[in-house]
């Protein structure tokens, strides 16, 4: 894969006020860092506010180096967590079935999996997808895209 830039934000309100707290987002860093050893990395904290949620992911659709957004926590049932609907309106196309490998793959591990409502799709050149906010979460979710991301990139653009 050529040099890429993946963005990634945390989206949790507890992180956001204390950045140390988020083991998910620099987790998910040097999981996309050993597996794209060219990869660039962008990341930002954010507090489950969907404006302001709304506003990074956009900014980062519309790099043409960013092909990868990879959004963690938000996704769950409380009442904060609007990271599947910040994203939604920022898609051009679902790719249900992505959202679909991650859930068989993570309800394998825990039936609590199917409390995540987390999307993924397409929007311009960049792939969006929501992890839930654990880090078990995100090694299980990346696991599963890992391997697909060379190809669907390249069928993207
Ligand atoms: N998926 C995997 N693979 N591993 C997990 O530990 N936790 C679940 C679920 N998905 C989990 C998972 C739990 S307990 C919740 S509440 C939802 O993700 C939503 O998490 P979020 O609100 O942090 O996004
Ligand atoms: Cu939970």
């Amino acid at each position: 894969m050529e040099s890429i830039t993946f963005g990634v934000l945390t989206i949790s309100d507890s992180c956001y006020q204390e950045p140390a707290k988020d083991s998910s987002g620099p987790r998910l860093m040097s999981l996309i860092r050993a597996a794209f050893t060219n990869a660039q990395v962008v990341a930002s904290v954010l507090p489950d506010e969907r404006d302001l949620i709304q506003r990074e992911l956009r900014k980062w659709i519309d790099r043409s180096d960013v092909r990868v957004i990879i959004t963690t926590g938000g996704t769950g049932f409380a009442p904060r967590d609007v990271t599947p609907e910040a994203t939604k309106p920022l898609l051009d196309k679902e790719c249900m079935q992505m959202s679909f490998a991650i859930a068989l793959a993570s309800l394998k591990k825990t039936k609590f999996a199917a409390l995540s409502r987390g999307l993924c799709g397409i929007a311009g050149n960049t792939l969006v997808l929501n992890f839930p906010g654990s880090e078990r979460a995100v090694v299980d979710c990346f696991e599963v895209v890992q391997e697909l991301l060379p190809h669907a990139l390249s069928l993207i653009s």
